[in-house]
């Protein structure tokens, strides 16, 4: 039966059932009806406990899910939304979850049996309905205690444990976890669920639903779609969904979005509208039959049924809907590792380096390790601040240290960083030798991170014990080049090793290839051994048979540990650092563990200095040592320490925003920025001549692979402030002549960049045009609105990245169907001429044009 329902969904839109809630409010229950006999003396007041009403009016219950049964709905839900322990103690009733849920649970099953009886050839399905509770994992509800939670992972967990099972002894087919605002919780669920399976031997189908609580399209925990997607991949659950808050209207953009990431089938239930000034949905059946109608006919739904204020006679039309569409082809699963936070990364071959910030570890800085043991972890969370804005795309995270309780400090920094957002938004690393430290850390933490690390040191048995339980949480692993002997410091064993964890991750645990990151150890050289010498080159060659041997792995390394002999000497190590990872991520590794904040680009090292770095990374002269030890001691570079990465700020002006462009560092940009713009008749020349021959610069660097990616984001936030510093001056050069004409800018949903957009807009407000910008991430619907609205002479659309190419196709219909026909201008770094005549052009019948500076 529960492989039934998935090879169904190939062939078929299935329809789910609509409210409960709506049905049971009209039948106007009083008090003594949601008690029955059974607790007529029961010390809390019943009413509003739809849950317990499975045990005093089975008959309503039954009753409501006949009208959805007629109705034609494939899949009805039990009436168990908040029959938990957490949720059923507001009643005092949390000591009949089992058999609230149980007799849900039967209720459904016998009528679904009767229905598929009558009527083989539609078979009828019954799910069990999970709600998320009103606490929150992810959300401390004192402002003032970030780090608080009103209840653990493990206590919800064993909630839903109690109450999944009930629902699977029962007998329902599927298990739906509905109305997510919280991923964390979700997993809870999840986790909870796989437990029962086991118990029961015996796995159903899963969907995962979310809730949407903003109009960026996230969840009440902050957690965009994509990174919510990201966050289930790993499981192959039956759909993944949408349901509640909006109404199918404004549900739109978020079901598009998902359609086109979701390797699962893909379920929507909307409300029936936005509530009315009572709080009532007033959608009626046609009206919402007509916005689920669009949904259908262009294949982007699998499951359609509806949430609040949605009736029998709404589902009544929708069965009649799925049958004359062909259901949406779920997205196959990419190869690409995909990490998140509240976002998520996608760390696809495009991308050269992921930059993993070292300094959220104890032990690798003496400051965190300072604050963490006073227990300051609101300075300490500046850290992993700092780290983020210094361009870490992930942070590493390590507690260990002999005089620290490292599982409560890990829980409580991981606690209070969560409602950090600009924290939050990156995925973590997990760094410890703790097992205990890491499954803590693993409950904790909403989205997908890493854990750092698994080896083969005590063996295999434990090792795929491990990995299996990482798999079961989601997470990407790091293994260390180790086994029952050891650290592998040798090209062979590193290699031998790295093979041996890939076979047995991906063949013993069921870990996916891309979910793998090989750290091949990054040792310490110049320390004075005669294997330190060789360390350098067999890591960089290990990488390259690596990214040739083991297809769709990362590799890392923490690379700092490459020049502990030369602690102290800040300078000197960061050069180390960047000659190495040129080497290392031409070979292939596509991430490390480093200090963000430090990293210098290749080319700025003097080249008499790299050379002696290569000559010693690479063992190339007998004597390279001590050539480098010699160079520190006598050479300027080393000398002046820091102040050799300072000497910039002697420059003249220009020069010094010319570096500070290239090197990403804001922190004399806006001074130096107004002091050339004042010299100057029109400011605009500043950014046309100075800034942009310095983002050349930097895109010149970037396609050699001097630059890495962070590196160029860190460029262009820098551009982004010299720019708003020279707004103001901008608009006084134009002075008060009027402005005539409107243009609507936007970056298209799903993409952020909007560097050279905002570009365009301020040189475009310099020949008397106002700028209408919508900024970045606009839903198509959106843009044309304003258009619209504004009665705007053009749309110019901004995009980077290749997928806002197919937003772009999509708002030019957009236009097309709301018959605009003003010019459509496109510019941005994924366009070109080709696209915008072979796919732009055919869509939108008013004048297209590539705009290529
Ligand atoms: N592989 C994996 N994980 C790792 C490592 C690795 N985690 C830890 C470490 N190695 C990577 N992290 C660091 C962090 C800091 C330093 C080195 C490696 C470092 N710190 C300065 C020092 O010790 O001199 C501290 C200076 C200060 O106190 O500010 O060098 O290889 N998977």
């Amino acid at each position: 039966m529960t492989g039934a329902i998935f090879q169904l969904l190939k062939n078929k839109i299935l329809v789910l059932d609509g409210a409960m809630g709506t049905l049971i409010q009209s039948h106007k229950l009083k008090e003594a009806d949601y008690r029955g006999d059974r607790f007529a003396s029961h010390n809390k007041v019943l009413s509003g406990c739809n849950d317990v009403l499975n045990l005093t009016q089975p008959d309503i219950i039954d009753g409501i899910h006949t009208r959805y049964l007629e109705a034609g709905a494939d899949i009805i839900e039990t009436n168990t939304f908040n029959a938990n322990a957490v949720s059923l103690a507001d009643y005092k009733m949390e000591g009949h979850v089992y058999e609230i849920n149980f007799q849900a649970a039967q209720i459904a099953r016998k009528l679904a049996d009767s229905y598929t009886q009558s009527n083989p050839l539609k078979p009828r399905f019954v799910a069990g309905s999970i709600g998320p509770t009103s606490r929150s994992l992810s959300i401390s509800p004192d402002i003032n205690k970030p780090e608080y939670r009103n209840i653990t992972f493990d206590a919800l967990s064993d909630a839903y444990f109690e109450q999944i099972k009930a629902l699977v002894d029962g007998g329902v087919d599927i298990i739906l976890i509905e109305t997510v605002f919280d991923t964390l919780n979700a997993k809870a669920a999840l986790y909870a669920a796989c437990k029962v399976f086991e118990a029961c031997g015996k796995e159903l189908p899963v969907i995962i639903s979310a809730t949407i609580t903003d109009n960026a399209g996230r969840n009440l925990s902050g957690q965009t779609l994509e990174a919510f997607l990201c966050t289930f991949e790993h499981y192959p659950l039956l759909s993944i969904g949408l349901n509640c808050a909006f109404g199918a209207k404004e549900m739109y953009p978020y079901v598009k979005e998902l359609s086109e990431l979701a390797s699962f089938n893909l379920c929507i239930y909307p409300n029936a509208g936005l509530p009315d000034e009572a709080g009532k949905y007033n959608e009626t059946p046609q009206e919402m039959a007509a916005l689920i109608e669009n949904y259908c006919s262009k294949n982007i739904v699998n499951i359609i049924g509806g949430c609040c204020g949605t009736t029998p006679e709404h589902i009544k039309l929708f069965a009649e809907i799925s049958e004359k569409y062909k259901p949406r082809q779920p997205v196959a699963l990419s190869n690409d590792l995909k990490l998140c936070g509240l976002e998520c990364i996608n760390i696809h071959s495009g991308i050269n380096f992921v930059n993993i910030g070292e300094r959220t570890n104890v032990t690798g800085s003496k400051k965190f390790s300072e604050l963490i043991e006073k227990g300051d972890f609101k300075t300490a969370a500046e850290i992993a601040r700092n780290q983020v804005m210094s361009g870490a795309q992930v942070i590493d995270i390590c507690m260990d240290a002999p005089l620290l309780d490292a599982r409560q400090a890990m829980v409580i920094f991981l606690n209070h960083i969560a409602s950090e957002p600009d924290i939050a938004r990156v995925p973590y690393m997990i760094d410890s030798s703790d097992w205990n430290v890491i499954t803590d850390a693993l409950k904790n933490i909403q989205g997908k991170p890493i854990v750092n690390s698994l080896s083969l040191k005590d063996g295999e048995a434990a090792f795929i014990e491990k990995a299996k339980l990482i798999k079961q949480f989601g997470a990407a692993v790091v293994v260390m080049c180790f086994d029952e002997s050891g650290q592998a410091d040798t090209f062979e064993r590193k290699i031998q090793i790295a093979g041996r964890a890939y076979s047995l991750l991906t063949t013993k645990a069921g870990i996916l290839p891309q979910n793998i990151i090989i750290d091949p150890n990054v040792l310490a050289i110049c320390t004075g051994t005669n294997e330190s010498r060789y360390y350098a080159h067999d890591f960089i060659k290990a990488v390259r048979w690596i990214r040739e041997n083991l297809p769709h792995v990362s590799i890392s390394g923490g690379v700092s540990n490459l020049s502990f002999a030369f602690r102290g000497k800040d300078s000197i190590r960061a050069a180390m650092h960047a000659v190495f990872l040129y080497h290392a991520i031409k070979a292939g590794m596509n991430m490390g563990i480093v200090n963000p904040a430090q990293l210098v680009l290749y080319d700025e090292i003097p080249p008499a200095l790299r050379e002696i770095i290569e000559d010693v990374l690479f063992n190339r002269k007998e004597n390279a040592d001590e050539l480098l030890i010699n160079y520190i001691n006598t050479s300027e570079y080393f000398l002046k320490n820091h102040a050799v990465l300072e000497e910039w700020i002697g420059w003249a002006p220009a020069d010094r925003l010319r570096h500070a462009l290239i090197h990403g560092i804001d922190k004399y940009i806006v001074e130096d920025t107004l002091n050339l713009a004042s010299a100057l008749k029109n400011p605009v020349e500043l950014i046309e001549k100075n800034m942009m021959e310095a983002m050349n610069t930097v895109g010149v660097l970037f396609g050699e692979g001097k630059m890495f990616l962070p590196q160029v984001v860190k460029s262009a936030k820098v551009m982004k402030t010299a720019v708003n510093a020279l707004m103001p001056l901008i608009n006084k050069s134009q002075g008060t002549m009027a402005m005539k004409d409107k243009i609507i800018m936007a970056t298209v949903k799903g993409d952020v960049h909007d560097i050279g957009k905002n570009i365009v807009s301020i040189v475009l407000s310099c020949n008397n045009v106002t700028v209408i910008d919508l900024g970045v991430m606009v839903p198509a619907e959106k843009v044309v609105e304003e258009a619209l609205k504004n009665n705007a002479m053009a749309v110019a659309l901004s995009g980077l990245i290749t997928p806002s190419l197919h937003e772009m196709v999509h708002v030019a219909a957009e236009m097309e169907k709301r018959k605009l026909k003003i010019p459509l201008l496109i510019g941005g770094a994924a366009t070109s001429k080709k696209f915008t005549a072979l796919k732009l052009y055919p869509v939108y019948s008013g004048p297209v044009i590539y705009i290529k500076d």
